[in-house]
């Protein structure tokens, strides 16, 4: 008998224990599906005619990329049919997209970020798909934008969606963290790790260091010392990583430790931050708690954090526990 686990078998096991109901099981397996189809989108790179820019820009402002474009109608067409939402947002869409009136609705708000790191799938570096899972408040068949601001803790399902040189889907539903990598002859993701620990400690750490002149002090005395190493304070050598994608940023921590910081900056004070709170920081935020790690804003637990807007940044800094909290020491200090 095959010791292969199957996506549908960890998720029909995990409703068995109580830990999910189906409602979430189809969910999270509809979600899956719509992430095997932007894997297979991407893959096919230049011979697909999905590079480039789309010639248009999000709410972010920011250029969106045909991928970008694609990814979110991929997963807005899989999940408007199925009953198991209530509504959802997107980091390409303005405003909360409603589930069409002819399909039943469900108890549950997806959020997502359709493609994580888009700026580097012109030159074929890993991207990703992030998303969060909510419930919608009882009574509520059309939620507003107010119905999503919902703190982090109360993610009932996160996962991310590295599409890499595997396309692994990472997931929790609040019973620890989970891997499942893509097996492309049988189109199943499949079981490859069970329960992730990131290591409390760690000597690598991922920064975009050319905002360095836009740091606040105690960012700058923190890195200054990771980059002092054994000469300085910290007594011992850091190594640094810098994908630009924070799902292949996040995955590397999963897989070996690390701390991700984006700090509020000069250059990004005025926005909150770079990252988006509620389809990229809360959702890796639970998958890291989850996995034994953390995630701060370097004052505040990510995921106590009361939203405040659909499209809010917020400065993020995650991984290592122990290394986090070197961190939030500096920053108390000031
Ligand atoms: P894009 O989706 O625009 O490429 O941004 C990716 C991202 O939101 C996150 O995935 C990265 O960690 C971060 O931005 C990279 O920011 P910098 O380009 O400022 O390094």
């Amino acid at each position: 008998m095959s010791t292969r686990t199957p996506l549908t078998r960890f998720l029909i096991e995990a409703e068995r224990a109580g830990q999910i109901n189906a409602e979430l099981r189809l969910l999270i397996e509809v979600v899956a599906r719509a992430c095997k189809g932007i894997s297979y989108a991407i893959s096919k790179g230049a011979l697909g005619g999905v590079l480039g820019d789309a010639g248009a820009s999000n709410v972010q402002g920011e250029a969106q990329k045909k991928l970008d474009v694609l990814s979110n109608e991929i997963l807005l067409e899989a999940n408007a049919w199925g009953g198991h939402l209530a509504g959802i947002a997107s980091e390409e869409m303005d405003e909360p997209h409603p589930i069409p009136d002819v399909y039943p609705k469900g108890n549950f708000l997806l959020l997502f970020d359709p493609l994580d790191g888009s700026s580097n799938i012109d030159v074929n570096v890993s991207v990703g798909t992030i998303f969060s899972v909510l419930r919608c408040p009882d009574g509520v068949t059309e939620p507003k934008t107010a119905h999503f601001l919902q703190p982090g803790t109360a993610q009932v399902a996160a996962g991310y969606t590295v599409y890499g040189p595997s396309t692994v889907l990472v997931l929790t539903v609040g019973h620890g963290t989970h891997v499942f990598t893509l097996d492309r002859e049988t189109g199943s993701f499949i079981l490859t790790q069970r329960g992730v620990r990131i290591p409390e400690d760690t000597q690598e750490y991922a920064i975009n260091a050319s905002n360095a002149r836009h740091w606040d002090a105690p960012v700058k005395r923190y890195v200054d010392d990771l980059v002092a190493g054994r000469t300085g304070p910290r007594g011992k050598d850091f190594n640094t990583r810098w994908i630009a994608s924070m799902v292949a940023d996040v995955h590397r921590i999963m897989s070996r430790g690390g701390i991700f910081l984006y700090p509020v900056d000069a250059k990004c004070r005025d926005k909150g931050g770079r990252l988006r709170l509620m389809y990229e920081a809360n959702p890796m935020a639970f998958l890291v708690e989850q996995a034994g790690g953390a995630a701060s804003t370097g004052h505040q637990r990510m995921l106590e954090v009361q939203p405040a807007g659909l499209h809010q940044r917020v400065p993020v800094v995650l991984g290592s526990k122990n290394e986090v909290a070197v961190f939030e020491r500096y920053m108390r200090e000031g």
